[in-house]
Formats: C-alpha cells, sequence, structure tokens
C-alpha cells in the first residue's frame, strides 16, 4: 500500500542522501570545513526561492547521517502523554508548506567593528526556502503540554566539543511554547519540492519563521516542552545579545525574531557599471511584519548624512509572509567616478533599518545599511 507521504513525493528509506563532501555545492564558499560554514556571493540571491544549491549551510558539529528506518522523533517533558513516532508516522500526519527565509544570526559580522568571535560570514548566510512538513503543533498537540508550558527544546542529533566548554555538548535550542503553537512552525522533511540534504537536516528539521536560524534546529530527534526558560549552551552562549555594561554574570536577552534588513543583490560590490540608467536590485525582510519601503542611496564615498538622498524603489512581486520581498531601484549616474550604493528597509511597524546597528559582543543580528561601492566608467563590465 501506498501512504499518503509516499504518493507526495516523500523518500523511503532506500533515498537516504548520501551526505558527504560530494553533496557541497559548488556555488557557496567555503568559510570552515569541518564544521561545515558555507554561504553563496549575494549576487546569487535575487531570485524568490534560494536554489538548495546555493543555500548557506551553518553547521557547529559534523553532519550525522541519520536513517531514516531507524529515525524517531521523542515528545517528552511537560506533557500529558509523552510519546515518540517514526518517520512513517509523522508523514501520516496532514502537511503544510511555507514559504520561509532563514538569516543565520551571525550573518554580516564580518563587517562588524571592532570585530567579534564567530565565524566572519559576509552577507550570505541567507536564503528564502519553500519547506514542506507537518506543523509541530499538530505533534505537540496529541502529546498535550500541561499548563504552564513555557519552551519547547528542540534537540539535534549532532554533537561535539567547543573551545570554552569541558563537556560534549549537543546542539539544542528553545523556543516560546506561543511561537511552538503557530500554524507556519514546521517539522519539516522537504525543502524546495526534495527530501532535505543532509547539512539542512536529513530526515527532518524544525522551521521557526520569522525567527534567526538557530532556532530551526536540524536532524531534531526530540522535543521536550518545559516549564522554564532552556538554560543549554546554544541558548545561554552564542544566541544572546550582550552590550557594552551589561552584568557578567545573569540572565542575558536571547536572540529570537529577524531584525528588519535589506541587501543590494546587484551589483556586486566594487562592480563596474557604464554610465547612465541602471537598475539596482535586492531583497528586504523583517520578522515583525512585511516590508513598508526600501530606499536607495548613491552618494559619496564618505558623506555627511545631510548629504544623503533617500529614494524611493519599486517593490516587486507579492509580499510573502515568511519570504522576502524584492526591490528595484533606477539610479543615473552620467559621471564616471567612484560611488556607494546604499540601501535602508522599514516594515509596516516603522522598524527601520539602522545606518549602523548597535554593537555587541557575540556580533549578532547585524543589520546596518548595506553598503556598496561601485565604479562608473566606460568600457567593457569587468
Ligand atoms: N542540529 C543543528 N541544527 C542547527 C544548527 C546546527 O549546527 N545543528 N545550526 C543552526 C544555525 S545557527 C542556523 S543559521 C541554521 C542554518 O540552516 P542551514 O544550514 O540549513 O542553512 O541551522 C540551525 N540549526
Ligand atoms: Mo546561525
Amino acid at each position: 500500500m501506498i501512504s499518503p507521504g509516499r504518493s507526495a513525493g516523500i523518500p523511503g528509506p532506500s533515498e537516504t542522501p548520501s551526505g558527504g563532501p560530494e553533496e557541497l555545492s559548488k556555488e557557496l564558499g567555503v568559510l570552515t570545513r569541518d564544521p561545515l560554514c558555507a554561504e553563496p556571493a549575494l549576487t546569487l540571491l535575487g531570485d524568490p526561492i534560494t536554489p538548495t544549491p546555493r543555500f548557506f549551510v551553518r553547521n557547529h558539529f559534523p553532519a550525522p547521517k541519520l536513517d531514516l528506518a531507524s529515525w524517531r522523533l521523542v515528545i517528552d517533558g511537560a506533557v500529558e502523554r509523552p510519546f515518540s513516532l517514526s518517520y512513517e508516522e509523522l508523514v501520516r500526519i496532514p502537511r503544510r508548506e511555507v514559504v520561509a527565509l532563514l538569516e543565520c544570526a551571525g550573518n554580516s559580522r564580518s563587517g562588524v567593528n571592532p570585530p567579534t568571535e564567530g565565524v566572519r560570514w559576509s552577507h550570505g548566510a541567507v536564503g528564502t526556502a519553500q519547506w514542506s512538513g507537518v506543523p509541530l503543533a499538530s505533534v505537540l498537540e496529541r502529546a498535550g503540554p500541561k499548563s504552564g508550558a513555557k519552551e519547547v527544546v528542540f534537540e539535534g542529533a549532532d554533537r561535539g566539543w567547543e573551545p570554552t566548554v569541558p563537556e560534549e555538548l549537543q546542539y539544542a535550542m528553545s523556543i516560546s511554547i506561543e511561537k511552538a503553537m503557530h500554524e507556519d512552525t514546521l517539522l519539516a522533511d522537504r525543502m524546495n519540492a526534495a527530501p532535505l540534504s543532509v547539512n539542512h537536516g536529513f530526515p527532518v528539521r524544525a522551521i521557526v519563521p520569522d525567527w534567526y536560524g538557530m532556532a530551526s534546529v536540524k536532524w531534531v530527534t526530540r522535543l521536550t516542552v518545559i516549564d522554564h526558560a532552556f538554560q543549554g549552551h546554544f541558548r545561554t552562549q552564542p544566541y544572546v545579545y550582550i552590550h557594552e555594561g551589561d552584568p557578567v554574570e545573569g540572565p542575558k536577552t536571547p536572540v529570537t525574531v529577524q531584525r528588519v534588513k535589506s541587501l543590494i543583490t546587484w551589483p556586486g560590490e566594487g562592480e563596474a557599471i557604464p554610465p547612465g540608467r541602471c537598475t539596482v536590485r535586492g531583497v528586504a525582510w523583517s520578522g515583525h511584519g512585511a516590508i513598508a519601503r526600501v530606499e536607495l542611496s548613491v552618494g559619496p564615498v564618505d558623506p555627511a548624512p545631510s548629504q544623503e538622498t533617500w529614494l524611493p524603489t519599486r517593490l516587486t512581486g507579492d509580499p510573502p509572509l515568511h519570504g522576502w520581498t524584492r526591490w528595484e531601484g533606477e539610479i543615473d549616474l552620467t559621471r564616471p567616478g567612484y560611488y556607494v550604493l546604499r540601501v535602508r528597509a522599514t516594515d509596516v511597524r516603522g522598524n527601520a533599518q539602522p545606518m549602523l546597528s548597535q554593537w555587541n559582543f557575540r556580533g549578532v543580528a547585524t543589520n546596518s545599511v548595506h553598503q556598496v561601492p561601485v565604479i562608473v566608467r566606460d568600457g567593457p563590465p569587468s
């Protein structure tokens, strides 16, 4: 008998991706090899949906190779009916498709000054994909969270060592129970109409739309409902806001919802463009709501703020709920020279991208105005 999942193109046990280096796309530049952190050039990110070979990879530990036939998901903690289920059982639950953007909280860290610890991402640790899976709420409702449930902890199957921690760690991250019960929060097994690759979390990962990527836990094998704030390493150490003057001891504000941000995907940094009219393109998003406007400025390299003239851009396509909005704006540079293009987005709640986002000790959630130097000159494109 063919299960409903199978007929929808769900992989059978024989279709387990092989993983390994052969899976790594040539469109990604490698920042660290083991564990793998890789990002595409920004000029590859203009499409509404990011093709999987151009989707960044952020692994904290070596990617585990899980076997579909033996994979199980355990649901326990502060629930009335703890249980576990196999992949076959999971895919029988009614499914949902969600277009959602993932941005690594460390994206754009290479521009942070003074520099901080952490992977030195350029701006490519962001992508929008179509995810398909089972609403997390369907699984949680079956277990029945107890009153007083505050957070859900996702545990990944990956483990390893971090320089400053004396014991072996497992990747784990929590989200609020409200976010966990949102209909678009998924246990996803498909990305862009194909089974997840090993590096993107095969066989099942969490997708937590509008939150930074650290919450979308890959290789999920356990969900634990808790009645307090999760104190695991990844929740309390790397993915928190720490500002100058904060007390060293004591709780820190966790990184959760994506800040408003826009990026120029064309022209690329340092690109030579011919004099005359030129269309600048890019993407913009906010975890707080839709993008209301995106403005572009063409300035001298080092403008006084008063010299900056912000021009409106056109938002193209339908505004997605959890993806990015594409925009384009016309510029007209007749005189050869060196210029800087700058872009800033504002969301419907009035959150605006700052010229320089407030510095923090982890270099997370950087959303400074994106600046792209260009050269206007005659002659063949470089
Ligand atoms: N189990 C597990 N889940 C994880 C991670 C990880 O290292 N282990 N990295 C997180 C981080 S920090 C990000 S930004 C996203 C990246 O997802 P991607 O590699 O599919 O782009 O996965 C998240 N989920
Ligand atoms: Mo991340």
